[in-house]
C-alpha cells in the first residue's frame, strides 16, 4: 500500500542514572567515592533513504523509542550509551512537529538526514562530585529523562517530470512506455489511486517520472480524488499534460485539457511556472479534426502520440530531455528549520496541595532534584542556596509560606525554615 503522510510518535532515550558508590575492599576500609557515570541515550534520526518509497512502514501510527542509556555502577563503570533509532523515510519526505507544524526538515536528497531528538544525557556518578572540601560524596545525579514528540511525516515526491491530466486520459500507459514501472491501467476513470514513480533512461541521462491520479473539475474542492495528490508534483521541473483527443468516450478534449490546468493552478498558482508539453494522446484512434481543433483552440508545445502504439513517443522524449537541460535543478522548501526548545533552565513553579504543601516543578526544580540528593547534608545545603539565588524561597514568601510548612518536591518533603 502506497502512504504518504503519516502520524508517529518518536522519543529519545533518557539517560542512565549516575551511581553512589564507594570502592570497598579487604584491608581498603575508606576507599573513595567511584560511582560510575550513566550512559547517554539515543537520538531518534530520520533519514532519507535511497530504496525506500513510500511512508507505509509508518502507517500505524507507532510509538518509536530510541534506547535509554544505562545506569553507571561502582568501579567507576561508565553506564552504556543508548543505541540511536534510525527511521528511513522516501527521499522528499518533509517532518514537523505536529503541535507547531512548523517544519523540521525537508529530507530532499538522498542520506539527508536529521536528528529530530537528541538523547538525554547520562548523571554524573559520584566519583565525579570528589573535591578537596568534599572526599566522600554521598549523592550523585540521576540521568535526563525526554519528552516524547509526535511528528508528521508527508511525502512531497521529486521527480523531473509530472504526467496530469484528465482520468482515463493514458498517463499511466505513458509511464509504462516511458519507463521500466508497472502501473494498473484501465479503462475507467480513477484506475490510478496513488502516485506511481519511474525512471526514464535515455541516450543522454536519466530522468524521473511521477504518475498521479487523474484531476476533474473540482478536484482542488474535493472533488474525485481531490487534490490530495497534487503535492506529488509540486516538485517536479516538467509536466507532460496528457490529453485524451480521441474523444472516444464522448468528451471535449480542449475543455478537459483547460478544466485540469485550473484546478492545477488554484491549488497551486506556483504550479503555472512549471513549463507544460501537451502530449495528445490516443492518436491512434483520434478523428484528425480533433486533432486540428485542439492544435487550433490551444497554444502550447503540442506531440502527437499513441501510448499504445508507441507513436511520437521517441519526439516526446527527445523534447523533455532538451527541456529538462536548461531547467533549473530543483531545490527543497525554504524554512526556517524548527527545533524542539531545550525547557528553559530558570524555570520553575510554585503551587499549593490540597494538603497545604507547598509544591515546586519546573525545569529549575527537576534539574536541581537531579543534580542534589536531598537526604545529604552538604547537597542539601549546595540546594537552598541555589532556591535563593534562583528567586524560589522569594516566591515562597510571596506565596505566604511561614516556617514549619512542608515543601515538596517530586516525592521528597521537607521542612521550611527560613
Ligand atoms: N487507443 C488508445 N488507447 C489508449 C492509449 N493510451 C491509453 N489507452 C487506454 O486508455 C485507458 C486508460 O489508460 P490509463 O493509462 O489507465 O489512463 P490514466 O490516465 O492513467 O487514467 P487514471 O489513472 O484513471 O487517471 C486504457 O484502457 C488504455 O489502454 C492510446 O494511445 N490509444
Ligand atoms: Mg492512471
Amino acid at each position: 500500500m502506497f502512504i504518504d503522510r503519516a502520524k508517529i510518535y518518536i522519543k529519545a532515550g533518557n539517560g542512565g542514572d549516575g551511581c553512589t558508590s564507594f570502592y570497598t575492599e579487604k584491608y581498603v576500609p575508606n576507599g573513595g567515592p567511584d560511582g560510575g557515570d550513566g550512559g547517554d541515550g539515543g537520538s531518534v534520526i530520520i533519514c532519507a533513504a535511497d530504496n525506500i518509497a513510500s511512508l507505509s512502514e509508518f502507517r500505524f501510527g507507532k510509538h518509536y523509542r530510541a534506547e535509554n542509556g544505562t545506569a553507571g555502577s561502582g568501579k567507576n563503570r561508565h553506564g552504556k550509551n543508548g543505541a540511536d533509532l534510525v527511521l528511513k523515510v522516501p527521499r522528499g519526505t518533509v517532518v514537523r512537529d505536529e503541535e507547531t507544524g512548523g517544519i523540521i526538515a525537508d529530507l530532499f536528497y538522498g542520506g539527508d538526514s536529521v536528528t529530530v531528538l537528541a538523547g538525554g544525557k547520562g548523571g554524573k556518578g559520584n566519583a565525579r562530585f570528589k573535591s578537596s572540601r568534599r572526599q566522600a560524596p554521598g549523592f550523585s545525579q540521576k540521568g535526563e529523562p525526554t519528552k516524547e514528540h509526535s511528528v508528521i511525516l508527508e511525502l512531497k515526491t521529486i521527480a523531473d517530470v509530472g504526467l496530469v491530466g484528465f482520468p482515463n486520459a493514458g498517463k499511466s500507459t505513458l509511464l509504462s512506455v516511458l519507463t521500466r514501472a508497472n502501473p494498473k491501467i484501465a479503462n475507467y476513470p480513477f484506475t490510478t489511486l496513488t502516485p506511481n514513480l519511474g525512471v526514464c533512461a535515455t541516450d543522454d541521462g536519466n530522468f524521473t517520472v511521477a504518475d498521479i491520479p487523474g484531476l476533474i473539475e473540482g478536484a482542488s474542492d474535493g472533488a474525485g480524488l481531490g487534490h490530495t495528490f497534487l503535492r506529488h508534483v509540486e516538485r517536479t521541473r516538467l509536466f507532460i499534460h496528457v490529453v485524451d483527443v480521441s474523444a472516444a468516450d464522448g468528451r471535449d478534449p480542449v475543455s478537459d485539457y483547460n478544466n485540469v490546468n485550473t484546478e492545477l493552478f488554484k491549488y497551486n498558482a506556483e504550479l503555472k511556472d512549471v513549463p507544460q508539453i501537451i502530449a495528445l494522446n490516443k492518436c491512434d484512434s483520434a478523428p484528425k479534426e480533433n486533432i486540428q481543433a485542439f492544435k487550433n483552440a490551444v497554444d502550447g508545445e503540442i506531440y502527437e502520440i499513441s501510448a499504445v502504439t508507441h507513436g511520437g513517443i521517441k519526439e516526446l522524449i527527445r523534447a523533455a530531455v532538451n527541456k529538462l537541460a536548461v531547467l533549473p535543478p530543483l531545490a527543497p522548501i525554504e524554512y526556517e528549520p524548527y527545533k524542539y526548545p531545550d525547557a528553559d533552565p530558570d524555570a520553575f513553579t510554585v503551587a499549593r496541595a490540597d494538603d497545604g504543601a507547598f509544591v515546586l516543578g519546573g525545569e529549575m526544580i527537576e534539574r536541581l532534584a537531579r543534580t542534589v540528593v536531598l537526604e545529604d547534608r552538604d547537597s542539601f545545603a549546595y540546594f537552598q542556596r541555589r532556591l535563593d539565588d534562583g528567586g524560589v524561597t522569594k516566591a515562597l514568601k510571596k506565596a505566604g509560606i511561614k516556617d514549619g510548612d512542608t515543601v515538596r518536591i517530586l516525592d521528597t518533603e521537607f521542612m521550611y525554615e527560613s
